[in-house]
């Protein structure tokens, strides 16, 4: 086990665009997932890709509050999915979505979805696609596709960022909720290694696991985090820095770690509890440059 912190940062640094770059080269992310009970996620989540340097934002979620969601965030384009009745994804989302996929270099799929959302399906179609083969962030309930589609996800050849919190770990592995407290670690390799791919076990300390990589800890950046939005917000700040090429591992790490401390800070100047979610926010790009 190793800790997270600026040490190793420093010896896995994400790629640094040049100054020619112009806003496609640094990275499109496209963000899916939402519904008409919490059309807000996606701002938090495309934002943080933003705040994390990628050049372009394009936002997919149920036509019902594409344009709201499109005027709240005018960084980004907005495409329209179809929503089950519901209000969250529906069974044909995919289909629509994977025609989305050629523009784009990264994609988090999940935040702001919930369990009536085809978490099976919409995967399905986004790993079929032959567009298919760029890197992936997969949150919320839409990780629960992963379990069903298990030798797909090890297909992909570690490309998709696994971000569970306790309860999404506990539905992606089947296990028995114990597992959670007694043996967090074991648990997020055993889900590394079943899915061959990088997980993130979310809570109070993070675990970053990735097959044949040591195992990162990262200390946590204070209960504050334990917040609506936080984990869209993470999962955001992965989704950016995997368009701007960093590898998995790395986007991964990197994420946990300015995500927890944009927490610290706001701790410090806010007070422990009670920042919002979309203030970490402003935080990223200081944190960011400062680490660089
Ligand atoms: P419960 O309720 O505790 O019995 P979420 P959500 C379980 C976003 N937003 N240990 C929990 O079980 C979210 O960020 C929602 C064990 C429940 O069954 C998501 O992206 C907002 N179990 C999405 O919407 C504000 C745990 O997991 C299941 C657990 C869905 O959110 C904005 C799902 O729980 C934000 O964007 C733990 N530590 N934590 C909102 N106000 O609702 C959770 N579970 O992921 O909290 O689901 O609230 O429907
Ligand atoms: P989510 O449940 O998806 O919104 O994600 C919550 C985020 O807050 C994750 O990054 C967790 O690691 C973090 N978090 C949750 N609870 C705590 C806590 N008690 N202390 C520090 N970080 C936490
Ligand atoms: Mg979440």
């Amino acid at each position: 086990m190793m800790p997270l912190d600026t040490s190793w940062l420093a010896a896995h640094p994400v790629p640094a665009p040049g100054a020619d770059t112009d806003k496609n080269s640094r990275g499109r992310v496209l963000v899916a997932g939402g519904s008409e009970t919490v059309p807000g996620a996606l701002q938090l989540t495309g934002e943080a890709a933003l705040r994390a340097g990628a050049g372009k934002l394009q936002l997919a979620t149920v036509a019902r509050v594409a344009i709201q969601l499109g005027v709240l965030v005018p960084e980004a384009a907005v495409y329209p999915l179809p929503a089950n009745p519901a209000g969250e994804l529906g069974d044909d989302a995919g289909t629509v979505l994977a025609d989305y996929l050629e523009r784009c270099d990264a994609l988090v799929l999940g935040p702001g979805t919930g369990a009536e959302a085809p978490a099976e399906s919409v995967l399905k179609a986004v790993l079929a696609h032959p567009c298919a083969s760029r890197a992936i962030v997969l949150d919320a309930a839409m990780i629960a596709g992963a379990t069903e589609l298990t030798e797909a996800v090890r297909g992909h050849d570690g490309r998709i960022v696994l971000t569970p919190h306790p309860g999404e770990m506990i539905r992606l592995m089947g296990c028995d909720p114990a597992r959670i407290e007694d043996d967090p670690a074991g648990l997020a390799q055993e889900a590394a290694r079943r899915f061959n791919t990088p997980v993130l076990l979310k809570g109070p300390e993070t675990w970053v696991a990735c097959p044949g990589e040591a195992l990162l800890r990262y200390p946590g950046g204070g209960p504050g985090l334990a917040t609506g939005g936080s984990g869209d917000v993470l999962a955001g700040i992965i989704g950016g820095l995997l368009a701007r090429g960093a590898p998995p591992r790395i986007a991964a790490a990197w994420g946990v770690w300015l995500h927890g401390e944009a927490g610290r800070r706001l701790a410090e100047r806010i007070g422990p509890l009670g920042f919002l979610g979309r203030e970490l926010l402003g935080e990223i790009p200081r944190l960011l440059a400062a680490a660089s």
